[in-house]
């Protein structure tokens, strides 16, 4: 189902006077409202195809009605969200749940509604019907040349996916690592998969990126081989200007200072994208900015003040994606929830007063530096971010319009009650 334009306007009319006036008084205290509006309205983050079908547990699998049949109801779905909120316009696909049998028809219909494909995913950490060799204990740092071929060659074949489509980076995870001691020799499972990521680097077109993923465990548990930022930058930097460290929020451990890790990897130029999610506990997929907003906004300070400070432009130079799925909301609801607070947190740091904070950081005054970044975080930026939606030719409040107009209603009617979307 496509959203009129017209219903957009129509609701954004009923909710005008109300959104005005919150704006005004906000846009007041602004000093360069224009240039943050700007930034704003420029932004866009990508949706995983993953994510558009309830999911992400280990253990029941609970679908909800009107879910993707198929690879071209996934774009679909995107395109709703991206009428909704004019913020989502790519898609990330994850191959081989979503191989795109016929390029050409699927780049067409993302491009009539406004959609490109950012980053291609490969998958070497389950075992598909039809593959010779087992990823039971690892891909790309198997001990067993042959199994790691199989899965170079397979980060290869994703490639060609990705050239079709016109995507420009292939983003690697991988499940590789060791459940108990002596399982595995350290530095050979590093050098097993460096050879690898070196063959499959090699085949990256020109103005192609690989996007080195870490996480410190699961679904192994003692050793995972791309275990931290530092394991994956040594990767990267040994592998040539192509290849750089994508940051996965949910792939630290409890406390880790994720905002200081974004910091030295955009210093050095490594900071290849962000998946977004949240986590309480480990890799506990929820949406963004559930659990802990105010570390989302120190990550984007960092983000903001460490792309200023290299002259790189914020909606483009970085690839930003959400990577989360679960199971118990509308997952187009949830990534519209996603959008929005990815979109407030930045939003919160485009409004730092910074040369009141490196002032602050100048003098040693602790107390005034905290009350520099708490008062942008404590202001309601909603306005700010349901202008830039307004003025994109999106919705003021995307979800109660999603709601309103009964979208999910419509996809049950159109797709079934009973649907699975491919995924985790
Ligand atoms: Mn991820």
């Amino acid at each position: 189902m496509q959203i009129e334009k017209q219903i957009i306007d129509e609701y954004n009319h009923q909710l005008a006077g109300k959104h005005q006036r919150n704006f005004e008084h906000l846009a007041a205290d602004i000093a360069d409202i224009d240039n943050v509006l700007k930034k704003l309205m420029a932004f866009n983050v990508a949706i995983p195809s993953w994510a558009l079908g309830t999911g992400g547990t280990r253990f029941g699998r609970f679908s909800g009605g009107g879910e993707p049949r198929s690879l071209e109801e996934k774009i679909a779905d995107v395109g709703v969200i991206n009428a909704l909120n004019r913020s989502s316009n790519s898609i990330s696909l994850h191959i081989p749940w979503d191989i795109p049998d016929n390029a050409a028809s699927i780049k067409s219909l993302a491009s009539e509604l406004g959609l490109h494909f950012d980053a291609v995913n490969s998958n070497t950490f389950q075992d598909q019907p039809d593959q010779k060799h087992s990823y039971k204990f690892g891909s790309l740092h198997h001990v067993d040349k042959e199994v790691r071929k199989q899965a170079i060659q397979h980060n290869i074949e994703v490639i060609k996916y990705g050239v079709q489509l016109n995507s420009k980076a292939l983003s690697v995870w991988l499940a590789d690592g060791s459940n108990f001691p002596g399982q595995l020799n350290f530095r050979g499972a590093f050098q097993n998969t460096l050879e690898s990521l070196e063959e499959i680097y090699n085949e990256l077109p020109d103005d192609w990126k690989i996007w080195i993923e870490y996480k410190p465990f699961e679904p192994n548990f003692y050793s995972t081989t791309i275990g931290d930022w530092g394991q994956s930058y040594l990767l990267s930097s040994k592998l040539g200007s192509k290849a750089a460290t994508l940051v996965d929020l949910g792939h630290h451990l409890p406390n880790t200072n994720i905002e200081q890790i974004v910091s030295l990897l955009l210093m050095e130029g490594k900071l290849a994208g962000f998946h977004f999610n949240d986590s309480k506990y480990g890799d506990d997929d929820l949406t963004v900015g559930s659990i802990s907003p105010y570390q989302l906004f120190l990550i984007f300070n960092e983000l903001v003040e460490g792309m200023d400070a290299r002259g790189m432009t914020h909606a483009t130079d970085i690839g930003w994606m959400i990577d989360a799925s679960h199971n118990v909301k509308d997952p187009i609801e949830d990534l519209l929830q996603s959008v929005q607070a990815i979109k407030i947190a930045y939003a919160q740091a485009l409004i730092i007063d910074k040369q009141a904070l490196v002032n602050a950081q100048q003098n040693n005054d602790v107390a005034i530096a905290q009350e520099i970044l708490q008062q942008a975080y404590r202001t309601d930026v909603r306005p700010l971010v349901a202008e830039a939606s307004k003025r994109s030719g999106g919705s003021i409040d995307p979800i109660s319009l999603f709601r309103k107009i009964n979208v999910r209603e419509q996809l049950i009617k159109e797709r079934g009650l009973k649907t699975v979307a491919t995924g985790l």
